[in-house]
């Protein structure tokens, strides 16, 4: 089923990875050519990008729970055929990021189990409960506005099939931001109540979305790899701090307060461009939270087994069809 290069093959062993063969594999990375599944590739490239991918596509199915909450309770039936509509495009993005990483060697079933016992893992910000309506529109303002500035230079990685996917999915995740935005400026502009509550939850989302770009660059064990092979382009500190720049000035235009008081314009920073000098962040809140304690981190596992196990059926049904489908194709052939 999978087009495999014989170098770095799944459960291959390193010992065909020679000096020359690495050396070589490094130059079509600094040439900028895209490595397509049927080449070669180093194991550690692989395993890397089935390890990225696989908990970028579990992230987007387990984001589609908090938000999907809200779905019943949308407050007009535009909002509701909106959220509706994002929720579905989450799911998509899911499904896109599973197939490039299936044509790396792993099954959808495997990375499923993965996650389901813990050995993979989902984007931490999917841990957080949504309390109100506000929490949509910051979901959409803050952790999709977060999940381009992550994803944009995600469409340059040097694995072909993840970056053709990062193409749409960035298309779509910008509609959502300016959905999420729209229904922000609706509550920022409209009764004390609504501009408490949007308050309140960009109070709650605003940290959790700056520990959605990983760890401390001191502290990120893959960022060196993954940057040499362009598989990353950015640091997580970097993108942290693009995104914050370009959030303040909005956040500010809403007339919102952002939970951070040592937040300062700093015009040395960015080599002199200016940039925001932000307090610290809560690094065992975060950790935490990976380490699956987050406040909804039993409940995000049990709706994802749930479904699993509900599909059960489905996949046992596709599987039977399959077979049936065969059999009569080596029929049709004999004859
Ligand atoms: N949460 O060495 P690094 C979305 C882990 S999609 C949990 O820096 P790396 C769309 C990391 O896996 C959001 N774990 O790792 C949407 C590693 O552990 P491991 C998801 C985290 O890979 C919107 C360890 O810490 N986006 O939001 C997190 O070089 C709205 C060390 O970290 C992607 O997945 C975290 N935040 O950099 C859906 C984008 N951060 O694997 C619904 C693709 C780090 O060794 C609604 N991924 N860890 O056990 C990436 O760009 C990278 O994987 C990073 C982490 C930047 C997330």
């Amino acid at each position: 089923m999978y087009a495999q290069g014989l170098i770095g093959k799944p459960g291959g062993s390193v010992s065909d990875e020679t000096e020359e063969f690495l050396a070589a594999f490094q130059a079509r990375i600094d040439a900028e050519e895209k490595i397509e599944p049927k080449d070669a590739m180093p194991a550690a490239y692989r395993r890397t990008l089935v390890r990225q991918i696989g908990q970028h596509a579990h992230s987007e199915i387990v984001g589609m729970l908090p938000e999907g909450n809200w779905i019943t309770r949308a407050p007009s039936l535009k909002r509701k055929a909106a959220l509706l509509a994002k929720v579905q495009d989450e799911g998509g993005h899911g499904l896109y990021l599973y197939a490039a990483a299936e044509t790396l060697g792993v099954s959808r079933e495997e990375m499923t189990e993965e996650l389901l016992d813990g050995r993979a893992k989902y984007s931490s910000i999917f841990n957080y409960p949504t309390l109100s309506w506000a929490d949509i529109g910051i979901i959409g303002w803050l952790v999709d506005g977060a999940a381009i500035m992550n994803q944009i230079p995600l469409c340059r990685c040097s694995f072909g099939p993840y970056a053709r996917a990062m193409i749409r999915v960035c298309k779509e995740e910008s509609f959502h931001q300016r959905q999420g935005y729209e229904i922000v400026m609706t509550l920022a502009r409209g009764s004390e109540a609504q501009r408490e509550m949007v308050q309140d939850a960009l109070n709650r989302w605003w940290w959790p979305s700056l520990m959605m770009f990983g760890p401390h660059d001191a502290d990120s064990t893959h960022s060196d790899q993954s940057m040499k092979w362009k598989i990353k382009r950015f640091t997580n500190d970097d993108l942290r701090q693009k995104f914050i720049d370009a959030t303040v000035p909005q956040a500010e235009f809403l007339g919102l307060s952002v939970p951070d008081p040592d937040l300062r314009w700093n015009p040395d920073k960015n080599g002199g461009k200016g940039g925001y000098d932000h307090g610290a962040i809560d690094w065992d809140e975060f950790w935490r939270v990976v380490k699956g304690h987050g406040p909804m981190a039993r409940d995000r596992i049990k709706a994802r087994r749930k479904a699993w196990e509900d599909g059960a059926w489905v996949r046992d049904a596709a599987r039977a069809h399959a077979k049936k489908r065969a059999a009569r194709k080596a029929v049709l052939a004999a004859e």
